[in-house]
């Protein structure tokens, strides 16, 4: 049996030469224009062809004509209003021949969002919905020799306002009616994103020559039973009047089958003997068997189909316990806990998202020890590219269904939106192991409860039935193998007679932890004891060079106006200084107020991740709000608008290793968890020290453990450890192994910390700079933001906690000149000890050993 882990799509459009009778695909990607036909239209921009890319939308076609600023920057999201607002044209013209296919359709993967589409001057379709594919019959419209194809998108801003309307009003968190239209919701701006309400044609496009029948929809299902990987296959395909015949090959076996004339629809078996178990990064490997389709009728083959499958099992385990009710993923019959990270798209125009930028965020994620990506349900049903990456990295995958904060409709036409929407994506997915659940809605269900819907909605229709009843039928009949759960937060069912669980009960299920963020402070992470966090976050802003790339405000302030236009949250700016203000000074300098909040960001969801995951096995997982960004933004994400590493990134690396260790307060006392998420026992020399600030050991304890794998150990600090003699100048270290902590007494801001005494050595390596930092005084978080230095560089580790007299090695990628450079520079070499002193006398001597 062969092995195959070839790096193609996943679908792989057959693109056979236009003989025989082959299925011929052919895009239509060239030769488009775009002109604006109705709504503002600027004076300068009325009867104007602008050239046109396809797939891609209308303002980055602007963008590349050099028609208007970058909507990224500055204010000119708000300049740029009238886009959306507009109506557009998009025309092609193409060659045509007649062939001798018998069938010709207009194929649309994506057309963003309320089109109608004319060839040759006579209408072929309309479509309202941008997650769905469109198949258009056209072969009699079609004409020797020059063919004129447009598609006119008329305002998806003014097609909301007057569903929203027409369906009635429904409660959402925006200043668009998002909720009345099967369009990306953060289209319409986000409390992170951009409103730009664009259109355009933004998946591809082609025209489909196919004659006898074709292919239209292929689902593999494997499941494992006993020794033998089995790949079901559920093929349906155009019914003719003729018997056609299906080959499907998984691995190297393959099974034929003919299909009787009239059918729709034929179901195969392959099996294949002990198939190697694809595996979560972190469990084991990844291998991925290849399944290929092939149907032929007497003239040979018609069409093919090729896409990779991976044997594992997947259920989530709801069984109530005595702690209330898990979410536990078990994967191949063994528990995983989830380290996962809130995936949104990475582009508000999201076409732009190509493969290598997907591999880029998802090395990203995998740098820091992330193993599961939830695609948000505000955003899009993920590219190809990305679940074919994930398959490979072995980065699990949950795809939210697309409903996020609001109600929906459940009438008509909505209701059929949604389910043609959830056919095609459910059947694009499916084949991808990465794939662990299918889930319903992002807060909807807990938004109708706690958030005062239903007053509002006075007995309409708010979306349940998509959650209970539409959607898990459609799971249920074509992708059988995979949980769904309605929501997120989710509370599964009771035991019966028991009254409904509230959905964001912490006790039961997944919990979505918005308050500390909002109206609390991050220590209170650790009054939570969740069976799963779906959602928790801290906002921050983003890179320096990001920030200053985007936003040119002069003076640049907290609060200057690009700033105050690139902070999209409620009250956000506010709650930053709340959440800063009892660790930290507030500053007045604004590179120092960027490096507290970035600071605080990652300090806040590094202790929220480290008393969650000592909790485990009570709590069995995390999502942390969020991954990504999609615009230059201050934000909740890790990773930001131009893709470059926030320190939050670092804290959640640190806090999702395999091994952590950690100092948690309970019960009144200290206590140091030993996580192990690790194939192997940990075993050694558990040292946890009490010690001055100057480095002198008041008290120490030695425990030798042997931590199983998958486990963690909890073991309280001993009093003489635990109890200070000056809170404000001890911490305690813990090591065992390579892992160290550090547990301190006070806040930073009533601690005694000293100035930070930072020196530097540079050497030159292979790729860019070893970077040696050495301390003469305790200094915490030490940090280069070395894209101060130079926007492309990056740095292998950050916020490091350095006793007196230690060095760490920072290793920081770039091309650029950077040996003589100030690495010890105010604004570069960071630690929070500066933070303590705002005046910015601080490096010892500065002194730099080159
Ligand atoms: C969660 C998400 C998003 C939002 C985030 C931050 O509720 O589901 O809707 O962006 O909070 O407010």
């Amino acid at each position: 049996m062969t092995l195959t882990t070839p790096a193609v799509s996943t679908h792989d459009v057959a693109n056979f030469a236009a003989s025989g009778n082959a299925r011929a695909d052919r895009s239509l990607h060239d030769g488009w224009n775009a002109v604006a036909v109705g709504g503002p239209i600027p004076a300068e921009f009325r009867d104007r062809a602008i050239p046109a890319t396809v797939p891609g939308s209308i303002h980055t076609d602007l963008l590349a004509a050099g028609l208007i600023v970058d909507p990224y920057l500055d204010d000119h999201e708000r300049l740029l209003a009238w886009i959306g607002a507009c109506d557009w044209r998009y025309s092609t013209t193409f060659d045509w021949t007649a062939d001798d296919a018998t069938n010709t359709e207009l194929v649309f993967d994506g057309l963003d969002t309320i089109a109608t589409i004319e060839l040759n001057g006579a209408p072929v379709g309309t479509t309202a919905n941008m997650h769905r594919t469109y198949r258009f019959d056209v072969r009699t419209l079609l004409i020797e020799g020059r063919n004129e194809l447009s598609i006119t998108f008329e305002s998806a801003l003014r097609y909301a306002d007057r569903a929203s309307l027409e369906q009635g009003y429904r409660p959402h968190v925006n200043h668009h009616p998002y909720n009345s239209i099967r369009k990306m919701a953060c289209s319409f701006g986000w409390d992170w994103g951009p409103d730009t309400a664009t259109a355009g044609i933004w998946r591809r496009v082609r025209l489909s020559s196919w004659s006898v029948s074709r292919l239209v929809a292929v689902r593999p299902t494997a499941t494992i039973e006993g020794d033998l990987g089995v790949v079901d296959v559920v093929v349906e395909l155009v019914p003719v009047g003729v018997s056609t015949r299906l080959d499907v090959r998984a691995g190297d076996v393959s099974h034929t089958v003919d299909v009787a004339a009239g059918q729709s629809s034929a179901r195969l078996s392959v099996s294949i003997d002990d198939p190697e178990l694809w595996w979560p990064r972190g469990h084991g490997e990844q291998p991925l068997y290849r399944v290929e389709v092939v149907l032929s009728a007497k003239s040979g083959t018609i069409d093919t189909w090729s896409g990779r499958i991976g044997f594992r099992t997947v259920r989530i385990d709801h069984l109530p316990d005595a702690d209330g009710t898990p979410f536990t993923f078990v994967i191949n019959d063994r528990p995983v806990f989830i380290r996962g990270a809130n995936w949104i798209p990475d582009d508000a125009f999201p076409h732009r998202v190509d493969r290598a930028r997907y591999a880029h965020r998802i090395d990203q994620a995998e740098f820091a020890n992330i193993n599961l990506l939830r695609v948000w349900g505000g955003g899009i049903y993920e590219a190809d590219d990305f679940f074919d990456l994930c398959d490979e990295r072995g980065i699990l995958t949950w795809q939210d269904f697309l409903f996020a904060c609001a109600a929906y409709t459940e009438d008509e036409p909505m209701r059929s939106e949604v389910e043609a929407e959830a056919r095609d994506n459910i059947t694009r997915l499916m084949p991808h192991p990465s794939l662990v659940v299918w889930n319903g809605n992002n807060e909807n269900i807990w938004g109708f409860q706690e958030w005062g819907w239903e007053k509002r909605l006075g007995g309409r229709s708010w979306g349940l039935g998509y959650y209970l009843d539409l959607l898990p039928s459609l799971v249920d009949e074509l992708d059988p193998s995979r949980p769904y759960t309605p929501g997120s937060p989710f509370s599964p069912a009771p035991p019966e007679g028991v009254e409904d669980f509230y959905p964001n009960d912490p006790a039961h299920g997944s919990v979505h932890i918005w308050d500390l963020w909002n109206q609390r402070d991050y220590p209170d992470y650790r009054t939570y004891e969740p069976r799963f966090v779906g959602e928790f976050g801290w906002q921050g802003p983003p890179t320096w060079s990001t920030l200053t790339r985007s936003i040119s405000d002069s003076p640049l302030t907290p609060e200057s106006p690009g700033m105050l236009i690139h902070q999209k949250a409620m009250d956000g700016n506010v709650k930053l200084i709340d959440g800063l203000v009892a660790h930290l000074p507030l500053p007045d300098d604004m590179e120092d107020w960027h490096w507290a909040m970035s600071l605080n960001q990652a300090t806040a969801i590094g202790v929220g991740i480290e008393h969650f995951r000592s909790l485990s096995p009570l709590c069995m997982g995390l999502i942390v709000w969020q991954l990504n960004d999609c615009w230059p933004v201050t934000s909740w994400a890790a990773v930001d608008g131009d893709g470059r590493e926030k320190p939050l990134l670092y804290a959640i690396k640190h806090a999702y290793a395999d091994r952590l260790l950690t100092v948690q307060p309970r019960d009144a006392g200290l206590r140091v968890a030993a996580v192990n998420d690790h194939a192997q026992a940990w075993t050694g020399d558990l040292v946890v020290r009490r010690r001055r600030f100057d480095g002198t050991t008041v008290a120490s304890v030695t425990i030798a453990v042997e931590i199983a794998p998958r486990s963690t150990y909890i073991v309280a600090v001993d009093a003489t450890v635990g109890a200070p003699d000056d809170a404000a100048g001890e911490l305690i270290e813990v090591r065992l192994g390579e892992s160290r902590t550090f547990w301190f007494f006070t806040d930073y801001r009533d601690s005694h910390l000293g100035r930070p005494q930072l020196t530097a050595s540079v050497e030159s390596v292979s790729d860019g700079y070893a970077v040696t930092v050495t301390a003469a005084t305790l200094a915490r978080d030490v940090t280069l933001l070395v894209d101060k230095l130079d926007p492309h560089a990056r740095v292998d580790d950050q916020l490091v906690t350095l006793l007196p007299g230690e060095g760490v090695t920072f290793l920081v990628r770039s091309n650029a000149e950077l040996l003589r450079a100030d690495w010890t520079a105010r604004g570069v070499l960071r630690s929070a000890n500066q933070l303590l002193f705002p005046e910015g006398v601080d490096a010892l001597d500065g002194s730099q050993a080159l």
